[in-house]
């Protein structure tokens, strides 16, 4: 099995359980990360790098997307931001007599932890057809080799570029560049697996892919609703902003299958009374079966739109359209079967209402809970109804807020890393190139997979991010890659991409945004857009892991001047010497990009420009913004089976495991636990600490097996389940995706259960 522990491995799975907390942060929070950082870092490394996260002279936290505000704390950090950045400056190296003295077979058969915990690679790496390990290569034979490859394809759309959310605009600018000039749209990323669903549905209702609420929006809000996110852990920076809003009267409501720390009670750290006593921030949990979001806010419009006054008209006669057919069909929503959907009981959803119906100006948030499901894009088009109907789109402190997870993945959609880029997004490229790039659509995530398993595609290339172990259905995308005539990972830190090649491979270290960036033109920065459109610089001030690392948008350049050769009139070599030149072509590509260097000058960085937010202009087909009205879905589940979803416990960050403990949830020590409701633990004979194999179930019939589970009970809505990712992407089938985005569904996984082997 592939993700089993294989001897060797010093890292021992042995989760021990105690009682989940119910408040986040707080004290313990800052020591744990401060110890993580000292490990890592050593003690004057970590003031060195932890007192410039997020300031306006320092560099993006690698963290997550939450955006700063205006007035910076001197700890403008999280607990897991610490430790994303601890991860990263580390002192630990992986240099070439590390790869000497493991073979690849060897990595294979190490955990992604262990893995992570190697530090950060040193030297170009090259493992040629038929070795068995990795030996170091100059810079110039690696590019050579990619050139080589690349050049033997049938066709440039049997090369893939994936993209990983933490590159910056720069480096994603050239690198979708690049691949257009060389020939094709396949620029799978992250996203794909992220937002996509949320950027499906608001595309088509709204007119713009992101959302629409600024920090202040949050601040001067009446209610906010958080949808299936886990901000405590992921997004730790918002309980602030939440905290915030409650003081000046906000109420909270809940939308989880799970109870998380963070929503119950927020200790803030960078407040003396928010240390003790901590703010209770839920003024409603709403305790929802994994997938009955949709039918939930049907009925929710219904409700609404029976109640007389509440639905705000002018609004709806001057900015919508498809209403009349939307209300008929919200009509037909009934009780019965969003009790039996949700999990709820009819007094929840009453208060609820009561609580939507007092608010002048609400916001929706939410991240993963949301968008990993088969019906996921219908579900976000049902919160726009629900916000449309109302008034709530393009009013101050109030909005749409789909939370992103890595901390420039918006900027890199922004920059044009897309499988679907628009006619307009093209036709700006070409004229500013003078190239001509191809107008058909590229391979997402899911696609890209099928084409490596099917030979469609025979070079991957990786900015970032750690591929195989992200992607669902582990042992077909492994096979696909190992189909790969070549595979090359632009990286940080080694993890299981490196182990799960193509019949030859290439690792390429670069600089993480903690570094300096000293380019033949000076010292650089870099930009990155945050969750909430506001694009700022960021600055390293560590000295690189080694004098051998290059800087992603070097890479990109000089990637491009050995495939594309003189025959390219793109200025690369300037490029790689100045980042400024990137920064004016983006200016006369991407729009709201105007007078880019001059506008970045300024401290805070600026606000990129979002239609419906800023003046209720929604640049959809219709013009308006559009009611939409899809059948309500839910998973129904088979007699004997949970609906299993797959998160993030509060040690990780994606596939980079910090550590193996789920501090809020109450698990130490190992990641192989799976969270079943008592009762349904003693309905399946599924006793408390008991082990078990988790086997999904889905059309295809292929038994997709992740062995020995400990089964902690624990109070999750009762017919679901919940395992950490990336443990359990074995058992997400590739083809079980959302519908419009083609998301991986990694949040309904039907499974039974065995007892352990
Ligand atoms: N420390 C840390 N920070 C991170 C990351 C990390 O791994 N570690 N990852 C980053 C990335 S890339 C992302 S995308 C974000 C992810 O941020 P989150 O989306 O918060 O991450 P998940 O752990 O996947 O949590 C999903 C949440 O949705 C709930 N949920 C699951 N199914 C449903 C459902 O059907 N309905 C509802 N209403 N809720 C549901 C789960 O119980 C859980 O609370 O965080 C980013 N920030
Ligand atoms: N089952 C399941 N699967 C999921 C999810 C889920 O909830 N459940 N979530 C999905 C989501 S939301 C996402 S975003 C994806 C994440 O998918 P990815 O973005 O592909 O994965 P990460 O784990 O974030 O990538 C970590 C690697 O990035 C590299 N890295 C770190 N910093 C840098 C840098 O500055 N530059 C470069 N070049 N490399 C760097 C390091 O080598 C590190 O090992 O996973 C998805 N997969
Ligand atoms: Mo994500």
């Amino acid at each position: 099995m592939a993700s089993k522990p294989p001897a060797g491995d010093p890292v021992q799975d042995a989760p021990q359980v105690e009682p989940a907390k119910h408040a986040a942060a707080g004290l313990p929070a800052v020591a744990r990360s401060l110890r993580i950082a000292q490990q890592q870092m050593g003690l004057r490394r970590t003031a060195q790098t932890l007192l410039k996260v997020n300031q306006k002279d320092g560099f993006d936290c690698p963290g997550c997307a939450w955006p700063e505000g205006d007035q910076r704390h001197t700890a403008e950090f999280c607990e897991n931001g610490a430790k994303a950045v601890a991860e990263e400056a580390t002192l630990r190296r992986v240099t070439p007599d590390f790869f000497a003295a493991h073979p690849v077979a060897d990595l294979a058969g190490r955990s992604g932890y262990w893995l992570g915990q190697q530090g950060r690679i040193t030297q170009p790496m090259y493992l040629p057809e038929g070795a068995d390990r990795y030996e170091a290569v100059t810079w110039e034979r690696a590019f050579g080799i990619i050139a080589e490859e690349l050049g033997a394809l049938g066709s440039p759309d049997e090369a893939l570029f994936y993209t990983s959310g933490r590159t910056s605009n720069e480096a994603a600018f050239l690198l979708q560049l690049f691949a257009r000039e060389f020939g094709t749209n396949n620029l799978p990323d992250c996203s794909n697996m992220c937002h996509e669903s949320s950027g499906s549905a608001l595309t088509e209702t709204i007119g713009v892919g992101k959302g629409s609420v600024s920090l202040e929006d949050l601040h001067h809000s009446d209610l906010i609703i958080i949808a299936g996110q886990n901000p405590g852990t992921n997004h730790p920076r918002m309980l602030s902003a939440l905290e915030k809003a409650k003081a000046a009267g906000a109420k909270i409501i809940s939308v989880n299958p799970l109870p998380e720390a963070g929503l119950e009670r927020f200790k803030n750290p960078q407040t003396p009374l928010g240390l003790v006593r901590g703010a209770a921030l839920n003024d409603l949990f709403l305790q929802i079966r994994i997938g009955g979001d949709q039918a939930l806010f049907r009925l929710l419009n219904r409700l609404i739109l029976q109640t007389e006054g509440a639905v705000d008209e002018t609004f709806v006669a001057e900015h919508t359209h498809g209403y009349e057919e939307f209300a008929a069909t919200a009509a037909e929503a009934d009780w019965d079967t969003t009790l039996a959907a949700t999990g709820l009981d009819r007094a929840a959803i009453e208060q609820a209402l009561d609580l939507i119906l007092a608010s002048r100006r609400t916001v929706v948030c939410w991240a993963m809970g949301l968008t990993q499901h088969k019906h996921s894009v219908p579900t976000i088009r049902e919160i726009v109804n629900f916000l449309l109907l109302r008034g709530n789109i393009g009013r101050p402190g109030a909005g749409v807020c789909p939370v992103r997870g890595h901390s420039n993945v918006q900027g890199d959609r922004t920059m044009g890393i897309f499988e679907r880029p628009s006619p307009a997004f093209l036709d700006a490229l070409d004229k500013e190139f003078a190239i001509t790039s191809p107008r058909h659509h590229g391979y997402d995530v899911v696609r890209a997979i099928r084409a490596l398993r099917d030979g469609d595609a025979k070079v991957f290339f990786a900015m970032g991010g750690n591929f195989v172990a992200a992607t669902p259905d582990t042992a077909v995308t492994e096979a696909a890659m190992r189909n790969a005539r070549l595979t090359v990972h632009v990286s940080t830190k080694l993890n299981r991409s490196h182990a799960v090649t193509g019949t030859r491979a290439l690792i390429l270290p670069t600089l993480g945004r903690t570094d300096k960036d000293v380019q033949a033109g000076g010292k650089q920065f870099v930009t990155v857009e945050d969750s909430m459109s506001k694009v700022h610089a960021s600055r390293g001030n560590l000295t690189p892991a080694s004098p051998h690392l290059l800087s992603e948008p070097a890479i990109v350049a000089r990637l491009a001047r050995a495939v594309l050769g003189p025959g390219s009139a793109t200025p690369w070599e300037e490029f790689e010497k100045d980042y400024a030149t990137i920064r004016d072509r983006i200016s006369r590509v991407v729009p709201g990009f105007e007078n880019f260097n001059a506008r970045i000058a300024h401290p805070g960085g600026f606000t990129l420009p979002h239609a419906p937010r800023d003046s209720r202009r929604f640049p959809t087909a219709t013009g308006k913004a559009n009611f939409t009205a899809a059948p309500v879905e839910f998973p129904e589940l088979p007699e004997g089976r949970l609906l299993l979803q797959t998160l993030r416990s509060h040690d990780q960050y994606n596939t980079t495991i910090y550590g193996l403990d789920d501090h809020y949830r109450g698990i130490k020590g190992g990641r192989r636990v799976v969270l079943v409701h008592p009762d349904d633990g003693a309905a399946l004979g599924l006793a408390d600490g008991a082990y078990t194999d988790l086997v999904s179930e889905w059309k295809d019939g292929v038994e997709r097996r992740a062995p020995g589970f400990r089964v902690v009970h624990y109070p999750t809505a009762r017919g679901c389940a919940a395992a950490y990712y990336p443990e359990t992407n074995v058992l997400v089938p590739l083809d079980s995706t959302a519908d419009t985005s083609n998301t991986p569904a990694s949040k309904s996984v039907v499974v039974r259960f065995e007892p352990a082997g």
